[in-house]
């Protein structure tokens, strides 16, 4: 494989000399950011992941901070999920759509008051779209990029990790509510939430000089807990059934397609500019959606959709795929018409390198 360019267009983070001395490997790019891929190997980092605890620059969940007296109208105007019970402190996974219902993003919501949201995004401009709604409607908000990059610290001893730096409160935070820590004198929001299923926090960096000193207080503090760098995983994070939005669904698919029905409530999403597309497509149902599939043999790496096929017909396309280790079969995630998404259907996977056979799981691997 070829290497990516550097250039000021694709822009580092506060950690990237941190990553580059731990000797990431490879790269992709996520909302015009580098996101490192993988350190040691897929399969090592993976391992690594599920045993011990990982710091990830996940820089690249850029924040859309919204702001002013509009910003709460704003906000249900972008997700059919109903905010009304949104409490500061929480964060929220909240898809949100365009007016025809298609999604344009699938970020977590943090509220600081009535009047104060960061929008922690996928990889899509959402900058662009929330401002455009915002001029539009005349909203009394300022929608802005604050100086914020997230470090997760993920795997099953990331609280023993985190409560060194930030003290032992921080064990007590819930699954999706965030507090605010110092470190260094400096005010963080940190949150327990992050794209893995292994548990673990996002620490809110805030100001690009803070990204080394925490980096590396974070990696002192962790030696005799065997932390590394790392990233999020291709293959834990299918087997959990994490999304990638531009992967597993695009603008082209509703929520409901994607899987995330349970987290809109568009009946009551008053002002959600989807809604109206969102009622008629949730009475009937989608007529394909995600679902977890195994496919057996020696596939190439997944970097295109790849038909489904059964009895001849185009049935759906997988969009994401890894050999899993640890479950000994190809994990994947697939979007399959509604004829053929019963948990035990058998398909076809056509691929690059040829066609495989595939069944249908009835839940994700975990
Ligand atoms: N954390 C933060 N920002 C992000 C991501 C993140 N922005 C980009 C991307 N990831 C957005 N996509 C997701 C996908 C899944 C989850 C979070 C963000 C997630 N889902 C949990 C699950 O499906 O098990 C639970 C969600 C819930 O129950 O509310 O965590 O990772 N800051």
């Amino acid at each position: 494989m070829s290497q990516i360019s550097p250039s000021r267009r694709v822009r580092r983070t506060p950690f990237s000399d941190g990553v580059e001395a731990a000797g990431v490997q490879g790269y992709t790019v996520y909302n015009r950011m580098l996101l490192p891929t993988y350190f040691q190997s897929v399969v090592d980092d993976y391992h690594h992941l599920k045993r011990h605890v990982q710091i990830w620059d996940v820089s690249v969940e850029r924040q859309v901070e919204v702001r002013g007296p509009d910003a709460g109208r704003l906000m249900q105007m972008l997700t059919p999920r109903d905010l009304r019970g949104m409490l500061p402190g929480q964060c929220y996974y909240v898809p949100m759509v365009d007016e025809t219902g298609g999604m344009l993003n699938d970020p977590v919501a943090l509220k600081f008051s009535d009047d104060r949201y960061w929008v922690s995004i996928a990889d899509s401009d959402l900058l662009l779209w929330i401002k455009g709604i915002a001029y539009g409607f005349r909203l009394d908000v300022i929608v802005t990029e604050p100086d914020v990059a997230p470090l997760a610290v993920q795997g099953p001893m990331a609280d023993d990790l985190v409560a060194r730096i930030f003290g032992d409160s921080v064990r007590d935070l819930r699954f999706f509510r965030y507090g605010l820590f110092d470190f260094e004198g400096v005010e963080m929001v940190v949150a327990r939430s992050g794209y893995s299923k292994q548990g673990g926090f996002e620490i809110y960096v805030d100001g690009y000089d803070m990204g080394m000193p925490i980096w590396n207080a974070l990696m002192k503090a962790g030696e005799d807990l065997n932390v590394r760098a790392g990233c999020p995983n291709g293959i834990e994070r299918i087997e959990g059934g994490l999304l990638s939005y531009g992967n597993d669904m695009t603008i082209e698919n509703t929520p409901h397609e994607a899987g995330l029905g349970r987290f809109c409530s568009t009946q009551t999403a008053i002002g959600c500019v989807g809604r109206d597309a969102l009622l008629r497509v949730a009475k009937e149902g989608p007529i394909k959606q995600v679902r977890p599939i195994s496919i057996t043999g020696d596939l190439p790496l997944c970097d295109r959709g790849w038909d489904i096929v059964a009895g001849g017909k185009r049935v759906g396309m997988v969009t994401s795929s890894a050999l899993s280790p640890d479950f000994d079969t190809n994990v994947a995630i697939g979007m399959v018409r509604m004829t053929h998404w019963d948990p035990g259907t058998k398909l076809e996977v056509v691929t690059q390198d040829g066609t495989f056979p595939a069944v249908v799981q009835d839940k994700f691997w975990n």
